[in-house]
């Protein structure tokens, strides 16, 4: 039996007898990071410092899983600022000081989103006010950053086909105040500010080939093309990709990779940078379910890693322990939710050896 039929089996394992297999498939266990470094891909997960607080053995496994990490939190524009202009860096800085220490890149997230905004900007915002306080912003914060990140998520989730604009992207207020040229505005200050980091659009749904994810995918490659043609410094597309376990029909399908292609054909990188799957539509019973979600991580992440121009995978968090789900959509069993690749215990689960196969099997990099 060769490393990764072992590895399988011992998933497999895992799903049937879970506790008995735990031990072994612990000491079984290569960094994901590792396994994505073969590859010339990079491996990591959402940070928040203050769950290492609550859990030391999660900060053991953060550090010996991921090469790549994104603030949960930190640097959203509702963390960072309470006042117009004043800036409070003190956590966002402490999270950049423990990548730099554990030599982990650090993804910026994100500096021109619709949510996460100060109470303050609602009220503040109009036709005349509403570029000066963007730019002021991306100034401020890249500025700050400048030189210390990996990336820049410049523009969150800016589409949205129920909008019913033409162009398909999202009333948010920025574009209400604005324009459609936000967009570009955004890229060319970030770059201006911190022309070291990969500018990256961050966007959700692209990756799900249904009626909305393919009218997120038409708008993206249209206003790509638009952007580029105009020299905008535009490095990278995000995919969250926040899946779900009822969606194994609908992920990583040839319209999928067929869509990754188009992104490559322009030039882009490529990142997963939000991903988890939600059970919350799965059966109670805790090795089908682990079963499921890892069936889905290996068919999506294994689409997904044949496309050369995908760099990187970040994950939503890895132990089940501390993920936004058990708030944003709990089960009505109330068993607690198994989204990620480790247990609440920080045991590796189904869906780490599905991620560590997909890895595997990836073809590497040049
Ligand atoms: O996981 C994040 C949650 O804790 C926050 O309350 C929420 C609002 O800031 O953002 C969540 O993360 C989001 C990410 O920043 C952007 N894409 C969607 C993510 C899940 O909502």
């Amino acid at each position: 039996m060769n490393r990764r039929d072992f590895v399988t089996a011992l998933g497999a394992a895992a799903a049937a007898n879970w506790s008995s297999s735990t031990a072994i498939a612990h000491a079984a266990m290569s960094p994901l990071k590792q396994l994505a470094d073969h590859k010339g891909l990079m491996f990591g997960s959402s940070l928040a410092l203050k769950y290492f607080t609550q859990s030391p053995a999660y900060k053991q496994l953060f550090i010996s899983q991921c090469d790549i990490a994104t603030p949960e939190l930190q640097m959203k524009w509702n963390s960072l600022s309470h006042q117009p202009g004043v800036y409070d860096f003190a956590s966002a800085d402490q999270l950049v000081t423990f990548c730099e220490t554990n030599h982990i890149k650090v993804r910026g997230h994100t500096l021109v989103w619709h949510d996460s905004l100060p109470a303050w900007i609602p009220g503040r915002l109009s036709s005349t006010t509403a570029e000066t306080i963007m730019l002021d912003h991306i100034h401020a914060v890249a500025g700050h950053f400048a030189g210390k990140l990996y990336s820049w998520d410049v523009v969150n989730e800016a589409l949205d086909p129920g909008s019913q604009r033409q162009d398909g992207l999202r009333t948010s207020p920025w574009l209400q105040n604005i324009g459609v040229d936000y967009i570009e505005k955004a890229f060319r200050a970030t770059a201006a500010a911190d022309p070291h980091a990969l500018l990256i659009w961050n966007e959700n749904y692209l990756e799900v080939s249904n009626g909305f994810g393919a009218a997120k995918r038409r708008a993206m490659l249209a206003q790509l093309d638009i952007l580029l043609e105009q020299g905008v410094p535009i490095h990278g597309i995000g995919l969250e990709s926040h899946l779900r376990g009822n969606q194994a029909n609908v992920l990583g399908d040839a319209s999928y990779e067929a869509f990754l292609a188009e992104l490559a054909k322009r030039g882009m990188k490529i990142f997963i940078t939000e991903l988890d799957i939600q059970d919350v539509t799965l059966p109670a019973d805790v090795s089908e379910r682990d079963q499921t979600v890892a069936d889905i991580y290996k068919k999506f992440l294994t689409a997904t890693l044949r496309q050369s121009a995908v760099k990187g995978v970040i994950a939503w968090g890895l132990s089940d322990a501390f993920t936004w789900l058990s708030g944003y959509a709990p089960r009505k069993d109330g068993l607690p939710a198994r989204p990620l690749a480790f247990d609440a215990n920080c045991q590796p689960k189904p869906a780490y050896y599905a991620i560590a196969d997909a890895l595997e099997t990836a073809p590497r990099r040049a």
